[in-house]
């Protein structure tokens, strides 16, 4: 019977998160997409699901343990990989393209073709997010070279984006399938690989399980936050290419260096054959950081900045060092970036909301029997949607190359929500689509999930701008820091009744302070000052936003 072991895929830059709960009795069966276990991180709590129909044998890890990715979870029997098992080897090369396959290194295997009675596995193309075929571009490894799990089988090019399909096993190449120049589909086989040991043998799940957005992950303008993708079966991945250089990294690594303005080509790679990880991107960094540094004088660093000496304070009273969260710390390395990189300009100005109260407290009986609370949040983010449409310029993204920029035609506002934990961003997703009824009832969902600690990190992902309120808590104006690569941020002060000039008298007026802080590398002072005063009059006279 065919045993498949699922692991935890990867975690978008989770280090270990927590197991909160095991979704199926063992013995049960499991269809696909249903949760076996959910993961909890600072951040977000994940579902990671089968991505197979099938029965749990054994739960692998138990309620409370720490996991990382990769960590085996579970054994799921499954049907699927039954049906992959019986295929014979003479199947798999009858239906593989005849030029490329090395046909006795084919056939001196053993037997079937993919599972754990056999050392002999088929790496599929994975969910590639769209039926179209994808050209094969390149071949990245030779028939007989060892290959290591996550390194690259081969790319694959679609008009929108280059995808590395990195190998699920580790083992040897048997036999290419596919070869350049063919197009390829989710599903299709792509190379024969036997595997050095049974331990190492987890098998690759059938194409239509991966759960891999290349889309998003294709388009880094898109994609704010570090947030994983929830993935039951480790899958390709997709990155628009930085460059043709030899450079041996996988995309999350590469569009890393890009956020970070890294220079691949000077990393030295740690992984097997040299593969350059996140971690050598990170430490690069922090080396190139310090150096120059000494001992926190303020002289320049490597990047050109002082360092900021340490102090120790305990001789000046009584202190204690706190833990930082991972929020805590994710939120100041994205701070740090975002303030480092986006040259940042603030614009400032008073939206008067007089009527539109009046009209946000009429709706307050209505709210009470639908159970939703309409608060100025949502008019703000009704507003800033229309606004973005209106005014495209603030919708775009530079992109990775530095050549182009990306112009989205979505519209999603992510709102920045203050938690016991830390600082998160959940998006509200087509705004401009709804009404204030349903951005309210998101904006509530949204918040209370945030401050639970349950966004999922597809609820983080996608925003185009981003709303800080922080009008609950009063001030009268702050300069906040665009969330890139977004190229702008609006943040909301406490409003006000002030006397307001009308040409003859002063009446008096609820005004709302607004700040919106813009990257001025992609927006011009021109393009905020439209941006900021159609802001101004749509929430002035909510009937703009009608229009
Ligand atoms: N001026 C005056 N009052 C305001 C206001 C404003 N601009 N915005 C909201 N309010 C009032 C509401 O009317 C409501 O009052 P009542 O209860 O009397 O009706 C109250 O503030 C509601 O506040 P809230 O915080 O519960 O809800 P919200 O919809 O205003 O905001 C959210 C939701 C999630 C944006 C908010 O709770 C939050 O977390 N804000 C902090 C964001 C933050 O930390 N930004 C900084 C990021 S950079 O460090």
């Amino acid at each position: 019977m065919a045993i498949e072991i699922i692991t935890i895929p990867d975690l978008g830059g989770a280090d270990s998160v927590e197991v909160i709960e095991l979704c199926v009795s063992v013995g049960d069966s499991v269809e696909q997409e249903e949760s076996l276990v959910v993961l909890e991180s600072d951040k977000a709590s994940m579902d990671v699901p089968s991505p197979f129909d099938g029965a749990v044998v054994k739960y692998l890890v138990a309620e409370g343990d720490t996991v990382k990715v990769g960590d085996a979870i579970a054994e799921v029997e499954t049907a699927a990989s039954e049906a992959i098992a019986e295929q014979t080897v003479e199947e798999v090369v009858e239906e593989a393209p005849a030029e490329p396959v090395p046909v006795e290194a084919a056939v001196e295997a053993p037997q079937a073709a993919a599972v754990s009675e056999t050392s002999e596995q088929i790496a599929l193309v994975p969910d590639i997010g769209s039926d179209d075929k994808v050209e094969l571009i390149e071949i990245s490894v030779s028939v007989g070279d060892q290959v290591e799990e996550g390194d690259t089988l081969v790319v694959l090019e679609s008009d929108k984006a280059t995808m590395d399909v990195p190998s699920t096993l580790t083992g040897t190449v048997k036999a290419f399938i596919a070869k350049e120049g063919d197009k390829l589909a989710t599903g299709d086989q792509v190379a024969l690989i036997e595997v050095t040991s049974s331990a190492q043998a987890v098998v690759e799940a059938p194409a239509p399980t991966a759960q891999v957005e290349p889309a998003k992950a294709a388009d880094p303008a898109s994609a704010p936050s570090p947030a994983p993708a929830v993935t039951a079966a480790p899958a390709a991945t997709a990155a628009v290419s930085n460059d043709s250089s030899d450079v041996y990294a996988g995309p999350s690594v590469r569009l890393l260096a890009r956020e970070l303005g890294v220079d691949l080509g000077q990393v030295a790679g740690t992984g097997p054959r040299s593969r350059i990880q996140k971690d050598d991107v990170n430490n690069f960094v922090k080396t190139a950081l310090k150096s120059g540094g000494n001992g926190g004088s303020a002289s320049a660093s490597g990047a050109g900045i002082p360092q900021v000496p340490a102090v120790d304070f305990s001789q000046f009273g009584e202190i204690e060092t706190v833990k930082l969260s991972k929020i805590q710390k994710i939120t100041a390395d994205n701070m740090q970036r975002n303030w480092l990189n986006v040259p940042h300009v603030t614009q400032f100005d008073d939206a008067d909301i007089t009527e539109l109260e009046v009209f946000r407290k009429s709706l307050k009986l209505e709210g009470e029997k639908k159970g939703i609370k309409v608060t100025p949040v949502a008019f703000i983010i009704k507003a800033a949607a229309a606004a973005l449409a209106a005014n495209p310029e603030f919708n775009r993204s530079l992109a990775g190359d530095g050549e182009n920029y990306v112009q989205k035609h979505y519209i999603n506002i992510g709102m920045a929500v203050d938690t016991p934990r830390g600082l998160v961003v959940p998006v509200i997703k087509d705004a401009d689509k709804k009404g204030i009824w349903e951005i309210s009832a998101d904006v509530i969902a949204m918040a209370t999930l945030a401050r639970e600690g349950k966004l999922k990190p597809s609820d983080m992902q996608g925003g185009c701008f981003t709303i800080s309120s922080l009008g609950a808590i009063g001030g009268n104006g702050f300069t906040p820091i665009v969330n890139s690569p977004e190229v702008g941020i609006l943040g909301v002060s406490k409003s006000q009744m002030k006397p307001v000039w009308d040409g003859s008298d002063f009446q008096p007026k609820l005004m709302l302070p607004l700040a919106l802080s813009y990257d001025h590398r992609v927006i011009n002072g021109g393009d905020a000052g439209r941006f900021m005063t159609y802001l101004v009059k749509v929430l002035s006279d909510i009937r703009h936003m009608t229009l």
